[in-house]
């Protein structure tokens, strides 16, 4: 059990994402602006290549952004099939507060933004256009690729010094997917769910598998009926193995918080990592697994 305040987020670029976060829980801010801002940070990070600027793009050649976030209050606003824009979590949270929507997708999701104020960005970044070149090059990996390096969307979850849960969660989603796919990271209950009488959940991975067992609602669903957050992770790892034939490089993570402050994580296979920061702690630590 950590004491709050507390923030965790998945791989290693939840490091810096933390410590962002951190700078806002520490002074006894609220979870909803921490999660925010840790989140920005990965979302501008040029070298992560599947997380907002520098993001790989989709078939066509087309950066394009799936985010939400979620309140104490079970407020939530989501993006999907962005494009560019820099901050689509940014954009959610506006989506959230100055709509009576939950979502905006593609040209409404860009055009609310530019109302909204948000600049126009290009995102496709020299180095992640290369890739995409050096992918349509080769035939035989026609196929988008599925493995650890392609999934590393950041989900967040903090509760602040009051003991309220918020989360987050920002992708540029599955590289070279068809143009207009959306996974799992900008749907509610699927890529992160926040229940503060519970706890949260975000999800990392293959969406498309996320999606089919409602992954982090169910979650938090099990926490709620008195799972622990490593527990229940796991249980939704395995409900996956359960309802999928062929595992073969379907890579899942899910994490989660409860409201005690406990916290845990699980995938399918190995290499899936999370950073927990809270007054004591500021480190990554691996998640257990099913398979090497
Ligand atoms: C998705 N869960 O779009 C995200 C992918 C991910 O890099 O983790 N991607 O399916």
């Amino acid at each position: 059990v950590l004491k709050k305040p507390i923030v965790i987020a998945t791989w290693n670029h939840g490091l810096a994402a933390n410590k962002a976060a951190w700078e806002i829980l520490k002074n006894n801010g609220p979870a909803l602006d921490a999660v925010e801002k840790g989140v920005r940070v990965s979302e501008s990070d040029e070298n992560n290549r599947s997380v907002g600027l520098g993001g790989l793009p989709d078939k066509n050649g087309m950066v394009t952004l799936d985010a939400c976030i979620m309140n104490h209050e079970n407020e939530c606003g989501a993006v999907g099939c962005l494009t560019d824009i820099e901050h689509p979590i940014s954009v959610a949270r506006k989506v959230m507060e100055d709509t009576p929507h939950v979502m905006l997708v593609g040209q409404g999701a860009y055009d609310f933004a530019i109302e909204k104020g948000f600049p126009k960005v290009d995102l496709l970044t020299a180095e992640a256009k290369l890739e995409w070149e050096n992918w349509k090059a080769s035939e035989d990996l026609k196929k988008p690729a599925i493995n650890c390096e392609n999934h590393d969307t950041i989900g967040m979850l903090a509760m602040d010094a009051e003991g309220n849960i918020s989360g987050a969660c920002t992708t540029s989603g599955w590289a070279y997917k068809l143009h207009g796919r959306i996974g799992d990271s900008p749907i509610i209950g699927a890529g992160l769910f926040v229940d503060n009488e519970v706890g949260g959940a975000c999800a990392t991975g293959m969406g498309e598998a996320v999606i089919r067992i409602a992954g982090s609602a169910t979650v938090v669903e099990l926490m709620r009926h008195g799972k622990s957050p490593q527990e229940a992770c796991e249980i939704a790892v395995k409900r996956i193995m359960n309802k999928h034939k062929n595992m073969e490089g379907l890579q899942v993570g899910f994490l989660a918080m409860n409201n005690k402050g406990e916290v845990g994580a699980y995938s399918v296979y190995a290499g899936f990592n999370y950073a927990v920061t809270s007054v004591d702690n500021h480190e990554l630590i691996d998640a257990g697994y099913e398979m090497e």
